[in-house]
Formats: C-alpha cells, structure tokens, sequence
C-alpha cells in the first residue's frame, strides 16, 4: 500500500491548505481501507483567495501572444506524457478504471493538449469585405475572463484539460474545482501545469465540495464563465444561478445513450460494441450505452451470445491486469445503482444476469457490482428513461428500423447513439434521424476524439460543444471590428445606397 499523498489548493503559483485547516480523505474504490490521499476541505475563503489571484494574472496572461500560450500546452502535453505511467496508475487506485482505461484517460489529455497548442497558431477570424469604400471588417477571439471549471470524477485528466487547455489558450484565467473523489488525479495534474510554465494565478485549483467550493464559485461575482460537467440536476442549478447573473455556462450533464442493432448486422461486432459501450469503465461514462435496441429477429440469438460473452468478465481492481470491470466510485454510487436494481424488479424487468453487489475473494472492501444486464424493458421504464451511471444494460426489442429510431428518440438525452446496421440507406437515415450530439455506425457509444466536437442535445447539454475548434466558442468571445480608412463619415445603409 502506497503512503497516502497529502494534496493542497493550488493558488497564485502557491501549494496551500484549506483556510480551515480541514481534511477529507480520497480512498481507493477497490479497498476503501486505501487511503489515496489527505485532501483539503475548502471553503469560501479559498475560493475568494483562488478567484482574486486568476483576476489578476488574467491582466497579463490575456495579453500573451496566443502562440506563446501555445508552447506552455505543448510543454503540458509532454509533461502529461512524461508522466502517463504515474498518473494513470494512481488514476486507476483513485477512481477505479482498469489501468489501460486509465492510460486511455491520460492519453486524451496530450491528444487535447496537442491539439490546443496547435490552436493558438490558428485561433482564425474572419476578414469579410465592408459594405462601403475604403473599410475594412473582421472579427477576431477575445478571452471571457476567469472561467470556473467543475468536472466530475469519471475522466479525471481528460475532462479538465478539455476545458482547460481550450481555456488557456484563449486567454482565460481558470479556478479548477475537481470532483472529491479524484482530489490526487487533480493535485498531480496541477503538478503538471504549474512545472510546464502556467504562470502564478493563470491556473488556480480548490479541493472540496460541490455545494461549498462548487456553488462559492458560480456565485461568485468575478467568475465571467462555468464550465460544468456532471448530473442534469446540478446542472439546471448551476445554470439558474449563471443566468440570473449573466454568466457564461457550459454544460456537459446526462446521458442515456442507446445502441441500436438491425437484423443485418455483423453480430459479432454489435456485441463487442455492446460489452464495451456498456461495461467499459464500469458503466460510468456519460457516453456509456444503457439501452440496447434489439430487433426482434437476432434478439434471442444476441442476447444469448451477450450472457455468454457478460459471463467471462473479471471483475475487481483497476490495477490488476486480468480485470476487466473496476468497482463503483462510491458508496453512494453504488447505492443508486442497487436503488435501481429494486425499480427494475418493482417494473417488471427481467434481470438476466448480474443485478446485485459482487462478492468473492478481493471484493469485500470495495464497490463492486455484477456487470447486469435486464430484459422485458419497455421505453416508459424508468431503467429504460433515467441515468443510473453503473454496469447495468437494458434489452428493448423492437420489430422495425423505424421503431428503433423512434425507441431511442425517445429519451430526455441526446448525447451518444449507436446503429449496428450493414444497410447504407439505414445508416444515412440514422445519422438524419438521431437526435443526440454523436452517432456511431457500427462503433460503440464510446470512444470520442478530441478534435471532433463532445455534447448533446436536449437535458444531455445547453448547445455548446466541448474539445475541437468547437469549445473556442465556449471559452471566447467574438469581437467585430471595422476600420475605416476613407477620412470621412459614412453611414452604413444609407450612403452607399
Ligand atoms: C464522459 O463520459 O464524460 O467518448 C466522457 C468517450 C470518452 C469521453 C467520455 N472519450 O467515451
């Protein structure tokens, strides 16, 4: 057992504890005897501390060259890669994922920060001809301001330099609250930017809690921008206090995502896409599939097939090599799922296999739970509507492409999709069709990019989109300008007509 890290807020270029003197400890998912981390507890005092220091380093980091912001990402990416190995493995004793998930998670981060620093050599406008002689127009990006960054504990390098990197490279100053559970992830990430050159205030970071550090800093008065992933329901709260204060928001929250497999499809690889989409991290993805949408001619041929391939999962920690589905994150975590197990019986589903805690040797102290799979569901079930965020599938069948589309449509998310189909009509109507922020043909609900845009439609988002040139629109403004070089007034719409 490694000796615990002791973690401290990240403010002006400065490690420091929590004005209370408070801690809480970051435990390891798979042994919770594990203590990861001693983490400060901190409060509004650290948040004001963390919000003054970004307002003021924002005075001149604004003010640097956007290719020079860029050489301090590239020098993030090569930290990040420099240090993978370390990261993922305390990632993988933090938060649970499977070590190769956990290198994967990393990996992101430098894909992200390569291709920010590339970025800041780019950052286009637009030059457009004026109306009237002698007139020049264009546009070009302003940064927000200090940006707010409050991620979840499912992806804990990936998620924040997704917003951080696009962040920094237009000029922003940035508080960087992570989710408690990963407070190490956090610290060692910060670690990372601090030794890459990130000056005093540019990038601050306050360990604690959602409704103390989370809810100080999107009131806070000097915050211009909050950048949020997490649950649908903390996400309208956070957007209700953004609005009323004009704010800029982000949002990133549920999903329910669904894959939906045809009678034409190569059924072999619908069900590597299945036990992946579903299983993969644990079910805790925002992307994760929940739904499979079966048509009713291969749904007992690839439900069998599914069992047999469910059956041979290894359960257990993320560190050790033969596991194949980590534990929970929590307990709570793990309460919500067994919570949703009881809904499923009381609505008459089906439990296949799995629906309870797993026990055996290597299991006891942690938050294990068996890879479930659960049939008879129909589309008004709540397991079939509501994100439970664990290993749990649910099988709706269904007897036409129409009704698949219609099935899965038929969700207050639209985040990730999936069609297992060989007809090219089919999948062309599917791309059409689909309402969420990202279709998959005959690939997974999981495994985006970070060049392409991430976000969904309906309660899964509030119409940005993250990573790509896509989240330079969250994290910068358009500024307009003309020049006017004839020496004389003229008035757009009249003199030159
Ligand atoms: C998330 O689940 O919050 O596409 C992010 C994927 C990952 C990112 C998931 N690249 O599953």
């Amino acid at each position: 057992m490694n000796k615990p890290l002791t973690c401290r807020n990240y403010i002006n270029g400065q490690w420091r504890s929590a004005q209370s003197g408070k801690f809480f400890e970051s435990l390891n998912p798979a042994n919770w005897g594990e203590c990861i981390a001693n983490v400060p507890l901190s409060s509004e005092a650290d948040v004001q501390a963390a919000v003054v220091a970004a307002r003021q380093a924002y005075l001149s980091w604004r003010l640097v060259p956007a290719p020079v912001r860029s050489e301090i990402i590239h020098q993030i990416g090569q930290g990040l890669s420099s240090r993978k190995e370390e990261l993922a493995s305390v990632m993988s004793r933090e938060m649970g994922k499977v070590l190769t998930e956990a290198q994967g998670d990393v990996q992101e981060g430098i894909d992200c920060a390569f291709y920010y620093a590339g970025e800041g050599r780019r950052l286009f406008g637009q030059t457009t001809p004026s109306e009237l002689s002698n007139k020049f127009a264009m546009t070009m990006r302003m940064p927000i301001g200090v940006a707010a960054l409050i991620t979840p504990w499912n992806f804990p390098v990936a998620i924040p330099c997704w917003k951080a990197l696009p962040a920094l490279v237009c000029g922003n100053t940035i508080v960087f609250k992570p989710a408690k559970d990963v407070s190490a992830c956090a610290t060692l990430l910060t670690e990372i930017f601090a030794d890459a050159g990130v000056p005093p205030g540019v990038f601050n970071l306050v360990h604690g809690s959602g409704p103390e550090v989370g809810q100080s800093l999107t009131t806070h008065p000097e915050i211009d921008l909050v950048s949020f992933t997490g649950s649908s329901q903390t996400g309208a709260e956070v957007a209700a206090i953004c609005g009323r204060s004009h704010k800029r928001v982000s949002l990133e929250m549920g999903g329910k995502n669904a894959q939906i497999v045809m009678e034409d499809a190569n059924l072999e690889l619908a069900l590597e896409g299945a036990i992946w989409g579903a299983f993969g991290t644990t079910g805790q993805r925002c992307t994760a599939t929940s739904r499979l949408i079966l048509h009713r001619d291969i749904k007992a041929d690839f439900t069998s097939k599914l069992l047999e391939k469910t059956s041979k999962l290894q359960l257990g920690a993320g560190t050790n090599p033969n596991t194949d589905v980590g534990p929970l994150i929590n307990e709570a975590q793990l309460n919500r799922v067994k919570h949703y197990l009881e809904v499923a019986r009381e609505e008459g589903a089906t439990v296949l296999t799995g629906g309870k805690v797993a026990q055996g040797s290597g299991l006891e102290q942690g938050y294990f739970f068996e890879p479930t799979i659960l049939d008879n569901v129909t589309s008004q079930m709540r397991v079939a509507q509501e994100e439970i965020f664990g290993p749990v599938v649910s099988l709706i069948e269904v007897k036409s492409f129409e009704e698949a589309i219609a099935v899965l449509n038929d969700s207050r998310y639209g985040l990730s999709s999936a069609v297992y189909t060989q007809n090219v009509n089919r999948a062309f109507q599917a791309m059409r069709d689909i309402e969420a922020g990202i279709t998959y043909i005959n690939g997974p609900t999981i495994g985006a990019e970070v060049h392409l845009p991430f976000g969904g439609v309906k309660a899964t988002g509030n119409g940005h989109r993250e990573a790509g040139s896509a989240a330079l629109d969250i994290f910068s403004d358009w500024k307009t300008v003309y020049v006017d070089f004839s020496g004389q007034l003229q008035r757009a719409q009249i003199d030159n007509r």
